[in-house]
C-alpha cells in the first residue's frame, strides 16, 4: 500500500458520499483528506508510526483514525460498510470519464437506475437530454464515456492489481485442500494493463475452496458461482475469476487460461497436427507419456517449455520447435540500479535514502539522475546544485564497501534536439540519461529529428522512455523508431526500458525489432521514492516479453563493465 492507494480509497469515499447525498462537509472533508494525503512530501508511514498525521493540514481526527486503520491494516470498515450500503453499479458509474459523482446522483435519482447499462440505454433512448442539468450534448458525452469504457478503459495497470492477486494467490495457497495454485491470464504473461485477475487451483475440494475464496473477499459482489468458477467483482471494479480443476487437469488448464488467445490457439492446430486433440482439460485421442505439468505438455507437442511472458505468438512457436528460444533475463541478472531521482529533484526520498535502499534490494551501484536545469516544475539542478551532489556521492562512496552510486542526471532533450546541460557538465558526469518532456505533439519527422540529434552527442549515455507515454492516461508521442534505433545502435547508446508501471517505455512489442538492429537496453525504475525499486520487477516482465536475454542488458554487467560501456563513446 502506498499513498496513492490511500488517496483514492479517500477519493472513493467522498464520491459514495456524495452520490447518496449525505453532508456537504462530510463529502468536502474526505476530498480535502484524500488531496492532503495525494499532497504529503514526507512518506505517509512515517508520519502514522510517529503519530504526527493530526499536524498535516486538511486531515480531521476521525478521517486521521480511518486513514491509520487503513494503513495499519490494509482495511477500512468505515469504507467496507459504506460500499456494502450502495448498489456495484456506482462503481461502475465512476469510472465514466467526465462524469462526476453528483451528476451520477441525478441521474440516480431522476432516472432510478444504477448501472452503467441502465445507463446507457436511457442515453440512447434519448431520455437524459430533457433532465434539469444536461442536454443533448451532455447525453452524448455519456455514450461516449461508457463507449471509452467498453473500449478497454476498463483496464488496469499490472502493478495495481498484481499485489491484490498475489495476496489471494497465497492464502489459497495456504490451504490444505488447495494442491497447486497459479495466477493465470494476462498477469501471468505479464502484459502491463490487464482486465482481470484469473486464477487456478487444483483441488479435491472445489465447494470448500470456493467458499473459502469468497471469505477472503468479503466486500466483493458475486457474478457467477459454479462447480469450476466463481467470479466476483471488487468494489474497485476489478473482477476476479477463480476456477477450481482437479490436479490432473490442471496442467492443460493452466496452459489454457494464461492465454493468450493467438498462443492457445496455435498450440491447439499443432496438437491436432500431431493426432491429438487438445481442450482446456485434457489431451485426448492418442498415446503419450503422462503429463503433469506444461513443461511435459509442451514435450508431447514436440516443443520446448515457453516461457508464459513468450506467449503471443510472435515466433515463440516456431522458437520452441527448433530450439531457438532465448534464455531470458531474470531479476537476479541485475547488478545495477539506473536512473534515479533524489530530493534534489523532484524525488521524495534523499541520496542517503536511496542508497540504503539500494543496498537491502542487492544492487551493487546506483545510478543518480536529477532533472536538468531546465525543468523548473521538477527542481531541475543548476550546475552548482550538481557539484553539491557530486560531493555528497564522493562522501557516501568513500565510505561504502556496499554500493558504489554513479554520478549521473536525466537530462532533458530542447525542442531543437539540443541538450539541457552544456558539453563541460556533462562530460564529467559518468553517465546520462537523456529525456524529451516538453513539445510532446510535434510532428514525427520534427520528434525523430530532435531525438536522434540528441543521440549524436557523445556525452548521452541512455535514451529514456523513447514515447513518453503513461498507460491508460497519455499515448506516446508519434516518433520513427527504425531510424531511431539505428543510431542508438551506430552511436551506442543505450535504449531504456522505463520500469516504472505506468510507463513501461520502451514498448515490449517494439523490443525485438530494436535489439534486431544491434541495441542495447537498460531495464531503468525511474524511481522518485525508496518505493520505485520494486518496479523493476515490470520492467523485467516486459524485457523478458521482448525475449531480452542478460547480455542485451546493460546494467547486468558489472559496475566497470556499465561504465566502459558509458565511457566507450566518448
Ligand atoms: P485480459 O484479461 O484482457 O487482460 O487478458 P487475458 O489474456 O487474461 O484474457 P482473459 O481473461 O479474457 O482470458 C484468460 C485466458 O483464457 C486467455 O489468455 C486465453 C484463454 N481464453 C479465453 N478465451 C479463449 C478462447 O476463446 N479461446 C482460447 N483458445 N482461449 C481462450
Ligand atoms: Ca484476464
Ligand atoms: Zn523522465
Amino acid at each position: 500500500m502506498d499513498k496513492r492507494d490511500v488517496a483514492r480509497t479517500l477519493e472513493q469515499i467522498a464520491a459514495i458520499l456524495e452520490i447518496k447525498g449525505e453532508n456537504p462537509f462530510k463529502v468536502r472533508a474526505y476530498e480535502n483528506a484524500a488531496r492532503a494525503v495525494d499532497a504529503l512530501s514526507e512518506d505517509l508511514g512515517t508520519l502514522i508510526a510517529e503519530k504526527r498525521l493530526s499536524e498535516v493540514r486538511g486531515i480531521g481526527s476521525s478521517i486521521q483514525k480511518n486513514v491509520e486503520e487503513l494503513w495499519t491494516t490494509g482495511k477500512m470498515k468505515y469504507f467496507e460498510d459504506l460500499c456494502a450500503t450502495v448498489p456495484v453499479g456506482w462503481f461502475d458509474m465512476m469510472r465514466i470519464p467526465g462524469l462526476g459523482p453528483k451528476r451520477i446522483r441525478t441521474l440516480c435519482d431522476l432516472l432510478q437506475i444504477a448501472s452503467v447499462e441502465a445507463l446507457k440505454e436511457a442515453a440512447k433512448g434519448g431520455r437524459i437530454r430533457g433532465l434539469k442539468g444536461f442536454g443533448e450534448q451532455s447525453e452524448k458525452k455519456i455514450l461516449e464515456g461508457i463507449a471509452f469504457l467498453e473500449r478497454g478503459g476498463q483496464r488496469e495497470l499490472a502493478a495495481v492489481v498484481r499485489p491484490i492477486a498475489e495476496e489471494i494467490l497465497a492464502a489459497l495457497r495456504d490451504r490444505k485442500d488447495v494442491i497447486r495454485a497459479e495466477l493465470g491470464g494476462s498477469l501471468r504473461r505479464w502484459v502491463e494493463t490487464v482486465k482481470d485477475v484469473d486464477l487456478l487451483v487444483a483441488t479435491k475440494k472445489p465447494g470448500a475452496v470456493a467458499k473459502a475464496f469468497l471469505a477472503l473477499l468479503p466486500q466483493a459482489s458475486i457474478i457467477a458461482q459454479g462447480d469450476t468458477k466463481v467470479s466476483v467483482r471488487l468494489p474497485t471494479g476489478l473482477a476476479v475469476d477463480l476456477r477450481l480443476v482437479t490436479d490432473a487437469q490442471f496442467p492443460f488448464a493452466l496452459h489454457y487460461f494464461t492465454g493468450s488467445v493467438a498462443h492457445n490457439v496455435r498450440v491447439r492446430q499443432r496438437a491436432i497436427e500431431r493426432g491429438f486433440s487438445l481442450n482446456e482439460y485434457e489431451l485426448s485421442g492418442g498415446e503419450h507419456a503422462p503429463i503433469a505439468s506444461e513443461a511435459d505438455l509442451f514435450q508431447v507437442l514436440g516443443m520446448a517449455y515457453v516461457e508464459p511472458e513468450l506467449r503471443e505468438d510472435r515466433g515463440e512457436i516456431e522458437a520452441a520447435e527448433t530450439g531457438r528460444l532465448p534464455g531470458l533475463v531474470t531479476a537476479r541478472d541485475l547488478k545495477g540500479i539506473l536512473h534515479c531521482h533524489t530530493t534534489a529533484s523532484d524525488g521524495k526520498s534523499t541520496l542517503e535514502e536511496m542508497a540504503e535502499a539500494a543496498v537491502v534490494a542487492g544492487a551493487e551501484y546506483l545510478g543518480i539522475s536529477d532533472h536538468s536545469q531546465s525543468v523548473r516544475y521538477a527542481g531541475g539542478l543548476s550546475e552548482e546544485d550538481l557539484i553539491r551532489q557530486g560531493r555528497e556521492i564522493d562522501k557516501w562512496n568513500s565510505k561504502s564497501r556496499d554500493l558504489r552510486i554513479l554520478k549521473g542526471a536525466e537530462v532533458d532533450i530542447m525542442p531543437d534536439g539540443t541538450l539541457d546541460y552544456p558539453d563541460r557538465v556533462l562530460e564529467r558526469l559518468e553517465f546520462v540519461v537523456a529525456s524529451v518532456h516538453t513539445n510532446l505533439n510535434m510532428g514525427e519527422d520534427e520528434m525523430t529529428a530532435r531525438v536522434v540529434k540528441a543521440l549524436r552527442n557523445k556525452h548521452v549515455s541512455i535514451l529514456a522512455h523513447p514515447t513518453g507515454r503513461l498507460l491508460l492516461q497519455r499515448e506516446g508521442f508519434r516518433i520513427r523508431f527504425d531510424e531511431v534505433f539505428r543510431v542508438a545502435a551506430q552511436e551506442g547508446v543505450v535504449v531504456e526500458i522505463n520500469a516504472h508501471a505506468r510507463r513501461l517505455d520502451l514498448d515490449w512489442r517494439e523490443i525485438p525489432a530494436a535489439r534486431a538492429l544491434g541495441v542495447k537496453f537498460a531495464i531503468d525504475p525511474d524511481a522518485h521514492h525508496v518505493s520505485g525499486y520494486q518496479d523493476l520487477r515490470y520492467g523485467i516482465g516486459a524485457a523478458r516479453k521482448g525475449w531480452l536475454g542478460k547480455d542485451d542488458i546493460v546494467n547486468t554487467l558489472p559496475v566497470e563493465g556499465a561504465l566502459e560501456f558509458f565511457r566507450a563513446r566518448r
